[in-house]
């Protein structure tokens, strides 16, 4: 069996492709940078964060992006020994765009905006004749409509122009369930196979195919659509849906796909947001049928070391910082990871680097040096949802943010280094108060538990969010010294 979440942590819209005997799977990235990994495997099982397509900013331009727009739902295709990520860069001007490069691990080229396709989630494919053809979820780009769905539609373009060659067809509309979106197109045999999502992103979320005989339809749909849905089940993993066809190293066929592991009871909350996970696919008169998506998850314990010894400590591919890239917020010089702050984590623009939260049961901590400044060890969601332990001098005060309001408490440390350390556990099971939250929450200084919180204020969930948790150091004024940043993470 393929271990459950596949690739866990902020990871939502997976997108996968063979190439050449490996495998390459990119996910969407918002508002952060650098955008859109490229993780990578030869069997499934064991994945390596190879690089990132969006490295440098100019490529998605979203210095001033809202929260919650930036990078949507990636497909990357190979062909002729070309990669190429097509992806939408929501609420900015750089609209559907595709990237391209020989090595998956980058670089990645600037990026070719697509003019012509009004909507999200685009899809890439080509007839054997060469023709390409980008077929995407439509929505209404003006007017008092603006936003709403018009269906799956499609353009064939000319990719090196950078234009459609027609006004948008409508191919498809699912079965009349909410949100039709994430379209791929795949021929196998005789048919083209349409695949898309319907019922929006949350518990109703689900995956339904057509097939028809030529890439631009008619498309009929299969007759027990939706074919995969864990909506009303008591199925760990929930929301599953915006899935991507692979063949497995077997010869079958796998589903990736996008899914929550909610906490709780029958009100739950997701504290790793949208995660990417991984089913078996059987074919039955020429339909494919996802199994339900069972959790499988790694016993192993993750363990990551930064000592910053290493001067390119954040030249590894999992750090991000929130609309610009993290060699401009941090500097790695002495063993010390260095940040000057200007703005406080409320801001858009706030001096933070973080890595995704990956385990539902975690540890994080940091060495901090306040003597110069005010920062320290932060979890956010976005600007409004977030928590922290903010050292200045010999005072470590722990801040809940929700909702743009603040708690805090204060504790006095000795001066100099100080520890802060961040523990995430799941909740405890049964028929009781506790466990209808989300994870428990602890933080400490110097060893000592400054305050506890119920981790459901920072889920997918309340903080009606597409992104997930990032941990990470931060300075809001002044410059904040940093050793030693560990992160241990498991999920038994
Ligand atoms: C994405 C859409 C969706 O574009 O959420 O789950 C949107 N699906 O397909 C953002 O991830």
């Amino acid at each position: 069996m393929l271990p459950n979440p596949l690739i866990s942590g902020f990871n939502p819209d997976p997108s996968i492709v063979l190439a050449d005997g490996a495998y390459y799977l990119v996910t969407s990235t918002f508002e952060y940078l650098p955008g859109i990994p490229v993780y990578r495997s030869t069997d499934l099982v064991t994945w390596t964060h190879i690089g990132n397509v969006a490295t440098r900013p100019g490529q998605v331009g979203m210095e001033d992006v809202a929260t919650g727009g930036g990078v949507w739902a990636p497909t990357i295709r190979y062909r002729d020994g070309v990669f190429y990520v097509i992806v939408t860069i929501a609420m900015s001007p750089r609209g559907c765009v595709v990237f391209t490069a020989t090595a998956p691990a980058g670089p990645w080229s600037d990026g070719i905006t697509i003019n012509g396709v009004g909507g999200i989630d685009p899809d890439l494919a080509w007839d054997d004749d060469g023709t390409a053809y980008v077929t995407f979820s439509g929505l209404y780009t003006s007017g008092e409509q603006m936003g709403q769905h018009l269906g799956i539609q499609q353009v064939r373009v000319d990719l090196a122009a950078g234009k459609a060659l027609e006004e948008p067809r409508s191919l498809w509309s699912g079965t009349g369930l909410k949100f039709p979106e994430a379209p791929h197109l795949y021929r196998r045999g005789d048919y083209w196979y349409l695949l898309i999502a319907e019922g929006g992103t949350e518990r109703g979320h689900s995956v339904s195919v057509a097939r028809g005989l030529s890439p631009e339809g008619p498309f009929e749909g299969h007759p027990a659509n939706p074919v995969l849905s864990a909506r009303s089940t008591s199925r760990p993993i929930q929301n599953t849906g915006h899935g991507d066809l692979v063949a497995t190293p077997d010869g079958g066929t796998a589903l990736v796909l996008l899914g929550m592991r909610p906490l709780g009871m029958t009100q739950s909350f997701s504290p790793l947001g949208r995660e990417a996970f991984i089913t078996p696919v059987s074919w039955a008169d020429g339909w494919p049928q996802p199994e339900p998506v069972l959790l499988a998850p790694r016993d192993a314990v993750e363990e990551e070391v930064f000592d910053f010894a290493d001067s390119s400590a954040l030249e590894e591919p999992g750090w991000l910082a929130v609309r610009t890239t993290p060699g401009s917020v941090a500097s790695v010089e002495g063993g010390r990871l260095s940040i000057t702050g200007r703005a406080a984590l409320d801001d858009a623009h706030p001096q933070f680097v973080g890595r995704r939260q990956r385990h539902l049961s975690a540890t994080v901590s940091a060495t901090v040096d306040a003597s110069g400044g005010t920062g320290g060890l932060a979890t956010r969601y976005n600007e409004d949802h977030w928590f922290c332990l903010e050292a200045r001098g010999t005072v470590v005060t722990a801040r809940a943010q929700v909702a743009g309001l603040a708690q805090t408490r204060q504790a006095t440390v000795p001066a100099g280094d100080v520890e802060l350390r961040m523990e995430m556990t799941p909740p405890p099971a049964g028929f009781n108060s506790a466990a209808m939250g989300g994870d428990r929450i602890r933080l400490l200084a110097a060893g000592t538990l400054v305050t506890e919180l119920d981790g459901r204020y920072w889920t997918a969930e309340t903080c009606a969010s597409f992104t997930s948790r990032v941990i990470g150091l931060y300075a809001s004024q002044g410059t904040v010294r940093f050793a030693d940043f560990r992160y241990r993470g498991t999920e038994s």
